[in-house]
């Protein structure tokens, strides 16, 4: 039985669409997490080394960082194929574009929000415009990023571009906003949001 460490609104809430889409057995424990406003704060039943959200427990065994825990889902639950397994040649990319979203498009648009040029040649990532271009260009490929698969990466990629869709942060793009519209319009979208608890 996995447990996702969970507070509303928040990078956890995708995890309820990944267990949902996984069909897997999971229970939902809420904790507080520290908030921008300077209120909240971390709580002490949470796995995460920095009181983060989201985290999960299979049984006793955590897991914490949301790529982490995406690829640990889909290999602990194939029943639905939402993650290529080890073999599959989709694998590869699948680990490349889940590493990516940590390392690379966060870290963009961070930059951006902060209004800080990202160093040419010495960062580990890149603009936002730049990480754009080459996700766009993967999804031109679609509809999903694994093609005509869809998988853990839509929830994480998806779900980013539906809340960032009109915000200044993420460059309007019609191919970016129909792929987010294809994601959040899935049941398991709407059941997770039934269950998010805001
Ligand atoms: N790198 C983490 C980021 C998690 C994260 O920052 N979550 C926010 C909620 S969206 C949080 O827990 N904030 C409370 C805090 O920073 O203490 C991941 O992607 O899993």
């Amino acid at each position: 039985m996995i447990t996702l460490y969970h507070h509303p609104k928040t990078r956890s809430t995708r995890f309820i669409f990944l267990l949902e889409e996984l069909e897997a057995p999971y229970t939902i424990h809420p904790v507080t997490v520290r908030q921008r406003d300077g209120g909240g704060a971390i709580d002490a039943a949470n796995p995460h080394p920095h009181g983060k959200v989201p985290a999960i427990s299979d049984d006793g065994v955590v897991v914490f960082e949301s790529p982490a825990i995406a690829l640990y889902l889909t290999d602990r639950f194939p029943k639905n194929a939402i993650g290529p397994l080890v073999g599959d040649a989709n694998r590869g990319p699948y680990l490349s574009w889940l590493a990516y979203y940590a390392g690379v498009l966060e870290p963009a648009f961070t930059s951006k929000f902060m209004n800080v040029e990202v160093p040419r040649g010495t960062a580990g990532w890149v603009a936002v415009e730049e990480a754009m271009t080459a996700i766009i260009g993967r999804l031109s490929q679609g509809p999903y990023f694994l093609g005509a698969k869809f998988s853990a990466l839509d929830v994480l990629y998806g779900t980013t571009f539906a809340m960032f869709g009109q915000s200044a942060l993420l460059p309007k793009s019609p191919l970016i906003e129909d792929y987010a519209k294809r994601v959040t319009t899935r049941p398991a979208f709407a059941r997770a949001m039934a269950k998010d608890g805001a």
